[in-house]
């Protein structure tokens, strides 16, 4: 994209210190992009703040759902230049951006659009001590100027789905992407330029966490709530943050998440779902599945299949259609993910297949390639088995009977999401209601409703986003209570 602007109060805005926009899969310089620094979060804020005195503040809600709908066509017109953004920020291949990235930062505005058209509240008819009654209904006020911090692992996805639910209750919004992927969203500022949103409505502001954009946001006194994802750490230094201001949070964290595959399972289906559920995005999904219990009748010929599927992805370049598997996202997180791969081999593991770098002989052997990796033969408490690694990475053990399989899976201090295999369906009830995770899913992974609620226990986050449970999250209620 070139020079990366800040996008403030409808203008896009440089500063004097850049940073290098790096493409992972060769590591060339593609971009440069200014920081934003105190003075222009400050810019940002005041002109969400007057936009929310404005017209903005009035809109009925059947315009500002139209807006959603404007500026999920805008990105549906600029597809190529979103997927091409996308691309050269993260390196993922073309076949998965085109098919979840994209589509999904439309769908997140035609959804809310929705959503917010067809929402009620409850109301309730109250015997009074005189013998009369009062009325009481409660109405949705927006929550103000809204602080949304991102990750780099579905850029374009993961900030439209907390802008598209706080634009749709009324609220202004400051947004800081990840300094890994700071495009989709400049262009996505560019698209709500072009379909009218008002000035200040949604601001865009460049740069790293701590002493940089990410904490001037969260320290600020005009942002009247946080809603973050990403790693768990950076969450508890966010809400340290916002104590002394004592802003609301919505927190989308980190996982360590389980899957059970039963004897019993469709064992071609498993085997496609749990390779997806670990390789896709490279690993780099909150959602991935780290940890792999399989029914011990099963468990040589899952390991062997899956071995098969890891061995048979295509490391390639990004715009290849035949490429399965990208790069992560920058050398330093290769060398947490390549640092595992060592631990693992510390704490005794077997490894399977992979567990090091690929060699190419061209451009990509300076990018961050890792191999996909399969590890067996580790104790539940060794720490592989314990913390995120975030990278196309497994440990598969085997288990004998459900009660130890839902012991293992549940034996971790973050609670994000699971999968069940299995073809015996009361088992997949049942198993599923028993694992502590705010998602849980039964023979498939990663399958959205944007309408059902989306969040972690423990580690793993604080509330819910997804249908009403967002509007819950960016607007207030205010009750009203009146004597008949
Ligand atoms: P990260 O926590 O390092 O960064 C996320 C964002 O927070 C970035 O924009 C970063 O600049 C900002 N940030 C960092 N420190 C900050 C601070 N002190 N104050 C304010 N902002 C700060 O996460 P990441 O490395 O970008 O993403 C990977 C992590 O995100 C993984 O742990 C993954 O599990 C998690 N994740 C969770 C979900 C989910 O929905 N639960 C989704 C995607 C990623
Ligand atoms: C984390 O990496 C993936 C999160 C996915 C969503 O938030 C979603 O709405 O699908």
């Amino acid at each position: 994209m070139g020079q990366i602007r800040s996008y403030v109060n409808g203008r896009f805005v440089e500063s004097g210190r850049a940073f290098e926009n790096i493409h992972p899969a060769d590591g060339r310089v593609v971009g440069e992009v200014f920081e934003a620094d105190r003075a222009t979060v400050d810019e940002a804020v005041e002109g969400a703040r007057r936009a929310l005195e404005g017209p903005w503040g009035r809109l009925p809600v059947r315009d500002r759902a139209a807006l959603l709908d404007r500026i999920a066509d805008g990105i549906e017109t600029r597809f190529d230049e979103f997927l091409e953004c996308e691309i050269a920020d993260t390196g993922k291949p073309i076949s998965l951006a085109s098919r979840i990235d994209i589509p999904r930062g439309a769908a997140n505005f035609r959804v809310f659009s929705n959503i917010i058209k067809s929402s009620g509240l409850e109301s309730f008819r109250t015997d009074t001590a005189d013998g009369g009654s009062a009325l009481n209904y409660a109405v949705r006020k927006p929550k103000g100027v809204i602080g949304v911090i991102t990750p780099w692992n579905l850029p374009l996805l993961l900030l439209t789905w907390k802008v598209a639910p706080a634009l749709a209750c009324g609220n202004a919004v400051v947004a800081k992407p990840s300094e890994e992927t700071p495009s989709t969203a400049t262009l996505l500022a560019e698209v709500m330029e072009e379909v009218g949103v008002p000035p200040g409505v949604f601001n865009v502001v460049h740069g790293f966490g701590p002493e940089s954009a990410g904490e001037f946001l969260t320290t600020h006194p005009g942002i009247d709530a946080v809603t973050f994802t990403g790693e768990s750490a950076t969450g508890a230094a966010i809400l340290r943050a916002v104590a002394p201001t004592v802003k609301p949070v919505s927190f989308e964290l980190g996982g360590k998440n389980a899957a059970i595959v039963f004897g019993d399972c469709d064992f071609e289906e498993t085997v496609n779902g749990v390779a997806e559920a670990v390789f896709s995005n490279t690993g780099q999904v909150c959602l991935a599945a780290e940890r792999i219990y399989v029914e011990r009748p099963l468990f040589d010929r899952f390991v062997e299949a899956l071995r098969v599927r890891a061995e048979s992805l295509v490391l390639g370049w990004p715009r290849d259609p035949a490429t399965t598997t990208g790069p992560l996202i920058s050398g330093a997180h290769r060398d947490k993910v390549l640092s595992h791969y060592e631990l693992a081999i510390d704490e005794g593991a077997e490894v399977v297949t992979g567990g090091g770098i690929p060699r190419f002989g061209d451009g990509r052997d300076r990018g961050f390639y890792v191999q996909p990796t399969i590890l067996v033969g580790l104790e539940e408490s060794a720490r592989t088995n314990r913390e995120e690694i975030f990278g196309p990475v497994c440990h598969i053990a085997p288990f004998d009977t459900e009660e130890e399989a839902i012991r293992n899976a549940n034996d971790t201090r973050y609670g994000l999401a699971a999968s069940v295999w299995t073809t015996h369906l009361k088992r997949g009830h049942r198993v599923a209601e028993s694992l502590r995770c705010g998602i849980t899913w039964v023979n498939c992974w990663f399958v959205r409703d944007l309408r059902t609620p989306f969040g972690g226990v423990g580690l793993s986050g604080i509330g819910r986003e997804g249908g009403r449970h967002s509007l819950d999250f960016y607007s207030e209620l205010n009750n009203i209570c009146v004597k008949l």
